[in-house]
């Protein structure tokens, strides 16, 4: 076997988008940080190029993360339809073992999480939104939770419901979150968990990626706030 066919035999056949070490500054305070991949099909035919990553995410094959919090938990999503399955790392035998399956976003919550630090910066239509979930005009007041790691506030999202905002500001009017290897994994597994993931105008997964580290503003969780926030951010 030649030099060159080992090398074209070695070639797979995905492309991996991955964020290894998510929320990356509450390391050294000891609070929940994760990692983060999207897998897409590599769909040209020759060498690996950026054009196999750079598609939307309703063509990935498979997302998942990984939240190094008071346990060490995998949620994967396997495939359109496959639904989201979480699997608890048990150090006694050094296994992650399947205690979440089938995982499913309540369609409503009681949470809102986002930073509120930069609430002078966000439209107005976001402003009224988090207005209604301190004072609403019916129905009780939501409780606000925010990690600052990714994947701790979309893990939480999707166990108790609720929803979790990266919005655009007038300063980051594509917000902070990167599209390849934040927004479209976690808007994959919410989807298949249930909910629903939106930029503000158009689903997560429909947008067309131009470069690898663009960011996007991202809104995602359990399906009805969401369709209220939707109604908000119109
Ligand atoms: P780091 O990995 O640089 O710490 O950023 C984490 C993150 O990308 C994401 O995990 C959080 O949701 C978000 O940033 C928090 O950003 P703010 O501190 O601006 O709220």
């Amino acid at each position: 076997m030649t030099g060159l066919s080992v090398e074209t035999e070695r070639r797979g056949k995905y492309v991996v988008c991955f964020d290894p070490l998510d929320g990356s500054s509450n390391i050294d305070c000891l609070v929940s940080v994760g990692s983060i991949f999207a897998i897409y099909k590599k769909s040209s035919a020759g060498e690996p190029c950026e054009a196999d990553a750079l598609r939307p995410g309703r063509e990935l094959v498979a997302a998942g993360y990984t939240v190094y919090g008071s346990a060490t938990m995998m949620v994967l999503a396997l495939g359109k339809g496959k639904g989201v399955n979480g699997f608890m790392y048990d150090p006694s035998i050094g296994e992650f073992i399947l205690t979440d399956p089938n995982m499913k976003i309540p369609e409503r919550g009681k949470i809102y999480s986002i930073n509120e630090g930069y609430a002078a910066e966000w439209s107005d239509g976001l402003k009224k939104y988090i207005e209604e979930k301190k004072c609403p005009t019916k129905g009780k007041a939501y409780g606000a939770r925010y990690v600052g790691s990714m994947v701790a506030d979309v893990h939480r999202t999707i166990k108790y419901g609720g929803v979790f905002m990266y919005p655009a500001t007038k300063s980051a009017p594509n917000g902070k979150l990167r599209l390849l290897y934040e927004c479209n994994p976690m808007s994959y597994i919410v989807t298949e968990a249930g909910g629903l993931a939106t930029n503000g105008s158009i689903p997560i997964l429909d947008i067309q990626p131009t470069s690898i580290h663009q960011r996007a503003p991202c809104y995602l969780g359990s399906k009805q706030d969401m369709e209220e926030l939707m109604s908000f951010l119109k």
